[in-house]
């Protein structure tokens, strides 16, 4: 039996389980470990400038191809603590990584020693397993438990701590006969889908609401194929977002308080019945339930059983993976469709395309400083469909998801439940590292940029281009926003006078020379006019210098974002569109 260190065992089961790729940074307590990645050679390490931003790395790295699974390292103590915001974002978007740290020896850790702090207690409530591993020979069995939890069921991370003795052990272990544990994924039955369907059936209104289970078990082409069987309109989720493309037929816009379509919402609203497909009823997509549920009909497919339930009651619930659900409910709908037997549901998408053609939001805006709204309707030129957008909050990830185009599944990264400030920039580099070929466009506001700005060095160092559009408005801008409600400005204004940069007007962070002083390029626009020629500007840098290129557009201080507390209350602040001119981007062009 081949003898080696645990830390040997633990790196030899993450290359059998297709790992390639760590986001880290090492300390002392870690070392055996990444000595014995030095010894495997085998994974490609992109070293971190803060260890939130590793784990926001391996998050961006899991969403960007379907079956990746992001690793990040940390050390002992605060890098343990550190990626705990990043064990939060991802078991809230049910996105699995693999948080490994290293740990004071097993005999010292209630001796309150050097950087010894009880990760796994602190990481419990927000992984699916954290383990301080005590027995050497335990390591090989953490490892294969890991990464059987992360793909079964309702995929989410999990930390592995590792005390620096039982790195150091030696242990009897076979890499060529390990071999990865069954996957368990739960699938509806026939007579479950046949149910649902006659329910669909009776339904004159009906809409899927396609959420981010879908992307997950990259089922968005069977959920497509299904939707055009039955001519069902599909409102995707905020994590759903480009499981249709924007461009389809059936595409009926989002839905919620914020990151929604006016007619998004008027098609909820307008319908007598919801099939809900790995979606989670997220309270940003629903608002007050009584508004989203009166009147409708609701059946909801969860991979895991006790999200049926949690949020509503649906009428009726079935648990199981949304690619298993889809595959049953394609196959059982082209039954019925050569058997004659589905509704004809031509009069209802034609109602929901007219809103589509006729609610529509302003973009075009010629006024300096520049309106938001502007920005969005210049990206949807300037980048097409290949995109890989990612974003995280605020105001500019609100404005997003009202005017940019998705139409491809995993083309919209996003934090969407615990959206961390300062995820944007490491979740996008782990994207880059994923899928080097796919252009990636962050976007962010100032005061997310500014969470993890050092992290573009990482982008720098390692070769990771991307462009970066980065919305300032000197302000919270979201939180200002939200603090009308309270009749007041406070604590919220990011604008000073830069002693150092005039230039940039009293808005404060000079943006472009702290991204060039990292090592990026960076451009800055304050006209309308001048954002399509940054961009394209900004792909030619990116192509020839392969570092992130920062965009910045200066906005106007004060722009309110169209939101509200119900569906059926999202306040406008900005003219609505009226003729094709004010939304030229728009997929469903404005009747005139
Ligand atoms: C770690 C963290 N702290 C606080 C918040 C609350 N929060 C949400 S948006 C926001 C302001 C964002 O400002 P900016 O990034 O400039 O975007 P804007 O809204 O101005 O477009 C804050 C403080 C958060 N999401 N994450
Ligand atoms: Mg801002």
């Amino acid at each position: 039996m081949p003898r080696m260190t645990a830390a040997d065992a633990a790196v030899a089961i993450l290359r059998r389980e297709g790992v390639t790729n760590a986001f880290g940074l090492p300390g002392a307590a870690i070392n055996p470990f990444y000595a014995a990645m030095r010894r495997d050679g085998g994974i490609t390490h992109t070293l971190a400038r803060h260890v939130e931003g590793a784990s926001h790395m391996a998050e961006g790295y899991t969403r960007a191809r379907a079956g990746n699974i992001g690793v990040c390292v940390g050390t002992s103590g605060p890098a343990g603590t550190d990626m705990i915001t990043g064990l939060y974002s991802a078991s809230a978007d049910s996105i699995p990584i693999l948080c490994i740290t290293g740990q004071a020896p097993v005999a010292r850790l209630h001796k309150e020693d050097f950087q010894a702090v009880d990760i796994a207690a602190i990481a419990g409530p927000l992984t699916k397993m954290a383990m301080t591993v005590l027995e050497p020979a335990q390591v090989p069995g953490a490892f294969q438990q890991a990464f059987h939890l992360m793909r079964s069921g309702r995929p989410g991370p999990v930390l592995i701590d590792l005390p620096f003795d039982v790195q150091l052990a030696e242990i009897d272990f076979d890499p060529d006969t390990y071999q990865p544990l069954p996957v368990y994924k739960p699938a509806a039955s026939r007579a479950q889908i046949v149910k649902a369907l006659d329910m669909l059936a009776e339904a004159e209104r009906p809409i899927i609401v396609a959420g981010g289970g879908i992307i997950n078990a990259d089922a968005a082409d069977l959920l497509t194929e299904f939707a055009e069987l039955t001519d069902t309109p599909v409102v995707p989720t905020l994590m759903g977002w480009g499981a249709l493309p924007d461009d389809h037929r059936l595409m009926a816009g989002m839905a919620g308080l914020q990151t929604a379509h006016r007619y998004g919402n008027a098609t909820v609203l307008a319908s007598d019945f919801v099939l809900g497909i790995g979606n989670r009823w997220a309270n940003r997509h629903t608002g007050g339930l009584a508004t989203y549920t009166a009147g409708r009909t609701f059946v909801h497919v969860d991979i895991e059983p006790t999200q049926i339930g949690r949020v509503f009651a649906p009428d009726y619930g079935i648990v199981s993976d949304a690619g298993a659900a889809l595959r049953l409910f394609v196959e059982v709908a082209r039954e019925r469709k050569s058997a004659g037997r589905l509704a004809d549901r031509t009069a209802w998408i034609e109602e929901c395309r007219e809103r589509r053609a006729t609610m529509q939001r302003r973009t075009h805006f010629d006024n300096v400083p520049i309106k938001p709204q502007r920005v969005y309707e210049e990206m949807n030129r300037a980048f097409g469909p290949e995109t890989r957008y990612v974003s995280t909050i605020g105001l500019s990830q609100i404005a997003a998801a009202q005017f940019l185009h998705v139409y491809r599944p995993r083309h919209w990264i996003n934090a969407g439940q615990a959206g961390p400030l300062g995820w944007t920039t490491p979740a996008a580099l782990g994207v880059c590292v994923a899928d080097p070929d796919t252009p990636v466009v962050a976007l962010s506001g100032d005061y997310d940029f500014q969470f993890m700005i050092e992290e573009l060095a990482v982008g720098a160092q390692f070769n990771l281009p991307y462009i970066h559009v980065l919305v300032n408005n000197a302000y919270l801008g979201l939180i200002r926003q939200s603090q009308r409600g309270f009749d007041m400005d406070y604590c919220v204004q990011l604008a000073f006078d830069n002693v150092n940069a005039p230039e940039v007007g009293g808005y404060g962070v000079d943006h472009v020379k702290v991204a060039e002083g990292l090592g990026c390029k960076a451009l800055r626009v304050t006209e309308p006019g001048e954002i399509g020629p940054a961009l394209e500007e900004a792909k030619k840098l990116m192509a020839e210098y392969r570092v992130p290129v920062v965009v910045e557009v200066i906005l106007e201080r004060v722009t309110n974002i169209s939101m509200g507390t119900e569906l059926d209350n999202v306040v406008e602040f900005e003219d609505l569109a009226e003729r094709r001119e004010d939304a030229p981007t728009a997929v469903v062009a404005m009747l005139d």
